[in-house]
């Protein structure tokens, strides 16, 4: 080992450290072509359509989606999201809850979009409450009296940042360095 390269090391690990963010749900896409990690009464896995891959998962009224997961600091979420096709609608309705670990829930519903035949992206991330811990997702269908109400679901994502966090990275760049300065003397 010399300097150089261990400056090089260090460098390296912060940038992944930063780029790391994990999907932490099970199934996220459906292409195990089954509902496995997900609990719920209605939606099925479909190889129908997708957002990307052979699966995803369709309910035909007013049911949900969840899972759950263990607890992980609001403050550490990247990314909530889903891809959604509601093709009866003029106009998407369905709502998207936050399940926290003390039992609360966020998110909301009555999202905005008119392109309800074509998939689409809903980003829930700002609507996460930093100061709880996320537990789990739940994703509703809708009825409003129509032959139908279809709701498609694909990719759901919970990003999480993966540890080590760049901070706890560079105590490790600069613990390397300081056993170096160690072994030199
Ligand atoms: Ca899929």
């Amino acid at each position: 080992m010399n300097w150089k390269r261990t400056l090089t090391m260090v460098g390296t690990l912060g940038i992944v450290g930063q780029a790391l963010a994990v999907n932490i749900l099970t199934n996220p896409g459906f292409e195990t072509g089954d509902m496995t990690g997900w609990t719920t009464t209605m939606f099925t896995a479909t190889n129908n359509d997708a957002h990307t891959g052979s699966w995803s998962t369709i309910d035909f009224g007013n049911f949900s989606v969840e899972q759950s997961f263990a607890p992980v600091s609001g403050a550490d979420v990247d990314e909530v999201s889903v891809w959604v096709k509601q093709p009866d609608r003029s106009s998407f309705f369905f709502a998207f809850e936050l399940l926290y670990s003390d039992s609360s829930v966020g998110g909301g519903g009555g999202f905005g979009g008119t392109t309800t035949t074509t998939w689409t992206k809903f980003d829930f991330t700002s609507l996460v409450d930093t100061s709880k811990s996320l537990s789990g997702i739940r994703a509703w269908g809708y009825t409003s009296g129509g032959t139908n109400d279809v709701t498609w679901y694909d990719d759901f994502v919970v990003d999480v940042d993966a540890v080590p966090e760049p901070a706890s990275m560079a105590v490790l760049g600069f613990g390397a360095i300081a056993m170096l300065r160690r072994r030199k003397k």
